[in-house]
């Protein structure tokens, strides 16, 4: 018993942070990320209204994140978005680690003004994304709108994690896409919050691998 709970202890002061490089002839990105931050973040894509929903994942999921990219903006902001979010996916998934002694569920609900967007997120190592945002406008600053449920997507796909992410309702487009990332970064937060040792697999398959 003695013995569990020290292992347990050990487990829970494991550092759960990651380094990614990611470099393409279109893009060229660094992350850095640390999952028990405090929210500490430093988030340069060249694209504005990207860093400001990377701001806010970060922030709410209180992670220390660095991302910096290089992105061929002169083409258009599709190779930027994806590729950082594979980058920040794979991050997340390296700094996991075994998916050991954690909630593996999370779920949260988070307003901005007159938009709510509902988040839910299963660490399953089975990758797949439900983004369903509404999103009128083409553009929120320089980021398509098209772009913001691939981003979703292609975190999900590398960070090996199950997401349905739905904004139910709001009339600025700004709002909607905001309340997403920050009720995402919160249904994450729990997800990944520590509940047992090495020991607990939360799977009945015995592994979440
Ligand atoms: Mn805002």
């Amino acid at each position: 018993m003695e013995l569990n709970s020290k292992k347990a202890k050990l487990v829970q002061e494991q550092p759960r942070s990651a380094t990614v490089t990611r470099k393409t002839k279109e893009t060229d990105i660094q992350i850095t990320l640390d999952l028990d931050g405090e929210g500490k973040l430093d988030i340069s894509t060249g694209i504005g209204f990207l860093d400001h929903m990377i701001s806010a994942l970060g922030k709410h999921a209180r992670f220390n994140l660095t991302v910096a990219c290089q992105g061929d903006l002169h083409v258009d902001d599709h190779h930027t978005v994806e590729d950082v979010g594979l980058a920040l996916g794979s991050a997340f998934d390296q700094a996991l680690g075994e998916r050991r002694g954690i909630a593996r569920f999370g779920h949260a609900y988070a307003p901005l003004d007159e938009a709510l967007s509902r988040s839910v997120v299963d660490i399953s190592s089975r990758p797949f994304c439900v983004a369903s945002l509404g999103l009128k406008r083409e553009k929120l600053g320089a980021l398509s709108c098209e772009m913001i449920p691939h981003f979703f997507m292609s975190f999900a796909q590398e960070a090996r994690i199950t997401l349905h992410v739905e904004c139910l309702y709001g009339d600025n487009d700004h709002h909607r896409a905001e309340s997403a990332f920050k009720a995402t970064a919160v249904a994450l937060r729990h997800a990944i919050s520590r509940t047992g040792g090495l020991n607990d697999v939360p799977s009945t398959k015995g592994v979440l691998a």
